[in-house]
């Protein structure tokens, strides 16, 4: 029996089986609503047969996105085209999630195939705001202006908001995005915040963004529903955010009501040179997490192949896979991987409209009869 489509249940929600769509930004929003190209490109993956798909990183302000095409939830409007998609998801089996961003100094920007760099001010470059008034570098060489506490807290409520309008849009699966570089890390990484406040400094406080921010969208957030973050456990650079430190941050999101980490790294520097890149690199990264903290896991990167994926739930490195590219690659990698894993009924996997169509037969199937 296959363990990659074993069900996975979280709180009251079960997940058909251990694949996940990762949040993949678009930059195809229009002030924030999501369009047809979200509904046809996140429902084809549902009817693929993924277990959980979460929409793209989408801002909780409008300051908070990366690009001027990225998903928004920042006012009750918003709630009802992403309701129509949450509906497709969860009509086709897939658990409906989504993943509530805020890009800190690496907001306002180009989208990546129009040069990712920082928008120019005649271009409608917005203010950028951070922890520090510290640059990215590179291509955002934009120095953002240092948030003040009443910065902290307007951007705090505007996560709580979000959270609300994701419920009312029909979301099952919350997931903070507290990695990549964007304005979270930026707290958490010395390599961002040099604050010499009550959010920089120690380890708590530069995690102090995140346990507030936290606790406010658990208050709103209900019980019943799985609530995680995505999490940049390690920046690979000396002076950056360590794996060691991100164990004992999981603890306190345990505590905090973080029911799942979604295994991520790096990002917070323009330099990626030291990211040991290859096949499932983030695994063992997982495997710790959960092995040392109790918490369960997702992870991606560089996770392909149906056998790979198979290993490591079965192995407990991680509960569920996350797959980003490879599912651009392939909407339907849950049916060829039942198929690869020899599964008796392949198909199961997919809607009874495809599934009815591709049964295994001695014959050719029926064939409409011949009304000439
Ligand atoms: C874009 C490309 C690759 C990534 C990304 C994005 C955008 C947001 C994010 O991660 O969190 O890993």
């Amino acid at each position: 029996m296959s363990h990659l489509f074993q069900e996975f249940r979280l709180k009251d929600i079960a997940l058909r089986n251990r694949i996940a769509v990762s949040p993949m930004c678009q930059y195809s929003s229009e002030d924030g609503y999501p369009t047809d190209w979200h509904l046809v490109h996140l429902g084809a993956r549902a009817i693929g047969g993924a277990g959980l798909v979460i929409v793209e990183a989408t801002a909780v302000s409008p300051e908070g996105r990366i690009t001027p095409a990225d998903s928004g939830i920042w006012s009750d409007g918003h709630v009802e085209p992403f309701s129509r998609i949450a509906r497709f998801l969860k009509e086709h089996g897939a658990v409906a999630g989504i993943q509530l961003a805020h890009a800190g100094r690496k907001a306002s920007a180009h989208r990546p195939w129009q040069g990712d760099n920082h928008l120019a001010p005649n271009e409608g470059a917005w203010e950028t705001i951070a922890p520090s008034a510290v640059a990215f570098g590179a291509n955002l060489p934009v120095v953002p202006r240092a948030m003040t506490v009443q910065d902290i807290a307007r951007v705090q409520e505007a996560f709580v908001k979000a959270t609300q309008r994701s419920l009312a849009a029909g979301f099952e699966w919350l997931e903070l995005h507290f990695a990549h570089g964007y304005l979270a890390h930026e707290f958490y990484s010395p390599l961002a915040n040099s604050r010499t406040d009550a959010y920089g400094g120690s380890f708590d406080n530069r995690i102090r963004f995140h346990l507030e921010t936290l606790a406010a969208v658990r208050k709103v957030w209900p019980e019943r529903l799985p609530l995680t973050v995505r999490l940049s456990v390690t920046d690979w650079i000396e002076g950056g955010v360590t794996i060691d430190e991100s164990i004992e941050l999981v603890r306190r999101f345990k505590l905090g009501g973080v029911d799942l980490v979604d295994v991520s790294h790096d990002f917070i520097t323009p330099d990626i040179s030291h990211v040991p890149w290859g096949a499932g690199f983030m695994v063992p990264a997982s495997s710790r997490i959960r092995r040392e903290t109790g918490m369960p896991t997702a992870v991606g990167w560089l996770i392909t192949e149906p056998q790979q994926a198979e290993d490591i739930v079965r192995d407990q490195h991680a509960d569920l896979v996350m797959l980003a590219r490879q599912m651009l690659r392939d909407p339907h990698w849950p049916y060829h991987a039942a198929q690869q894993l020899g599964m008796e009924m392949p198909q199961a996997v997919l809607p009874v409209q495809y599934a009815y169509w591709l049964k295994e037969r001695s014959s050719p199937g029926p064939v409409r009869p011949n009304t000439t």
